[in-house]
């Protein structure tokens, strides 16, 4: 194209040419954006409580093939969550082992991936005072599947740590079956040890080990330090500051590895789950910015991370999920993660090297959230600093159900129909879910609806 010759028919053309040209300009490029829009319709997110009333709940897992949800409350105990009841009786209690001293506690834990079969699986907390982390192996009673045996304590790794802060905190199984465990760079602020960086010690890195061998385990041969002089053959990667959640998207084989910013950035990293090796960078750089030093630093070899946001935005990131759930099909391969302050959910795609798709989702606040989770059938849940748990829903799905249990039935007809009479008060989260026929009452109407859908005589809500 004659570059000349473009401007100057431009410049010749009269005012009233020009903001003729603008407007059809902002005309197709409005059109563009509704074409956009239309192609990527995504559903109303709705954060479903499903249980109230735990003691810092801070971590959700479940094995494979199961439907109950095990959750940790970080004094020390994982509650069973099973047919809509939290059981008294915890699965595990720990609480005499740990104490919740700076950002201590029982922090997760992962089954084994053949947990039917050994009944294993791997906590990681810290002792009193937060000077180690451990990670210990416990098995599930022979007799009751409630109830672990908490004789079967195996010790596996303990990590001493300098201060209270920075634990990591996350044991994960990967695709290839090894025990990966997260671990951050010792506490206090800007790694005065140097910890992440160093790897002749466990701190600032994620770790990768095979506990179905060796005693307590085995390094992996392919792990990406083995035989190298000074450096721990534990190390997968370095270069983390505190790496609170971290989570491999099976279908993809990716890791993404959420980690905690010191004054400025949050930021996560996403690698090919069977890529080790890789320098995260702190404390050399926080997030995609030189920070030790401040300025000019020498950026060889670093593996930046692809996301980050910067501290006007919130204070610590909570690394989530891919999600991969059935129910919310619009959502599939979309990543999920909060912040600890600031409380939004966001989400983006994550496919050869390039983010898409980044948005925050408009939902109900929920407090400081602390933790996704993860239940066998890859539904998606969010930890609240509030002592409750929930799970992502698509809101029209939810049409008609308020007792919110995710069914539609008798139950919330009956709800809708007191609520109708003055026999009892629906929240405003209720009566927009009760008020199925979009109009402006929740009444009789909506009741006889539910009702019809709950026996089949209809399958759709009018919208
Ligand atoms: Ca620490
Ligand atoms: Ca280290
Ligand atoms: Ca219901
Ligand atoms: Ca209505």
């Amino acid at each position: 194209m004659n570059h000349y010759r473009v401007t100057k028919v431009h410049t010749c053309r009269a005012p009233w040419m020009r903001r003729m040209g603008a407007l059809a300009g902002l005309l197709a490029l409005a059109l563009l954006s509704s074409t956009a829009r239309a192609q990527t319709t995504m559903p109303q997110l709705f954060l479903n409580e499903i249980v109230g009333g735990l003691n810092a709940p801070i971590f959700l897992t479940a094995p494979a093939n199961d439907s109950r949800l095990f959750i940790v409350e970080r004094p020390g105990r994982i509650r069973i969550f099973e047919n809509g009841v939290l059981l008294p009786t915890p699965f595990l209690n720990i609480t005499g082992k740990t104490d919740t001293t700076g950002e201590g506690g029982l922090l997760s834990f992962a089954f084994h991936p053949k947990y039917a079969e050994n009944g294993h699986f791997y906590v990681n907390y810290t002792t009193p005072g937060a000077r180690a982390s451990r990670i210990e192996r416990y098995t599930v009673s022979p007799t009751n599947p409630n109830v672990a045996d908490p004789a079967s304590a195996r010790l596996i790794l303990q990590i001493d740590q300098p201060f209270t802060n920075h634990n990591g905190g996350l044991n994960a199984f990967g695709p290839d079956g090894k025990l990966y465990i997260a671990m951050g760079d010792g506490g206090s602020a800007n790694d005065p040890q140097n910890n992440a960086q160093n790897r002749a010690n466990l701190l600032g890195d994620m770790l990768r080990i095979d506990v179905d061998n060796g005693d307590p385990y085995a390094i992996p041969a392919d792990n990406p330090f083995v035989g190298q002089a000074g450096i721990r053959p534990e190390i997968w990667a370095y270069g983390l500051r505190n790496p609170w959640r971290f989570a491999f998207d099976f279908t993809d084989n990716q890791l993404y590895i959420a980690d905690v910013g010191q004054n400025e950035w949050e930021e996560i990293h996403i690698e090919p789950s069977t890529q080790g090796g890789q320098n995260y960078g702190w404390k050399i750089m926080e997030g995609q910015h030189c920070f030790s030093p401040a300025s000019g630093c020498n950026q060889t070899g670093l593996t930046l991370p692809p996301v980050e946001y910067n501290h006007s935005e919130g204070c610590s990131i909570t690394g989530g999920y891919v999600y991969r759930g059935e129910k919310i099909p619009e959502i599939a391969g979309h990543y999920f993660y909060s912040d600890y302050c600031n409380g939004w959910i966001r989400s983006f795609k994550y496919a050869n090297a390039a983010v898409t798709e980044k948005r925050q989702w408009s939902l109900p606040s929920v407090g400081n959230i602390v933790s996704f989770g993860e239940d066998a059938q890859k539904n998606l849940y969010v930890l609240s600093f509030n002592g409750r748990v929930y799970r992502l829903a698509n809101q029209d799905n939810l049409k008609g159900d308020v007792t919110r249990d995710e069914r539609v039935n008798v139950t919330d007809a009956i709800l809708v129909l007191r609520s109708s009479v003055g026999n009892a008060t629906l929240t405003s989260i209720q009566r927009t879910l009760g008020n199925v026929n979009g109009d402006a009452n929740v009444d009789v109407s909506d009741a006889v609806l539910i009702l019809q859908h709950a026996v089949g005589i209809i399958t759709q809500f009018p919208q």
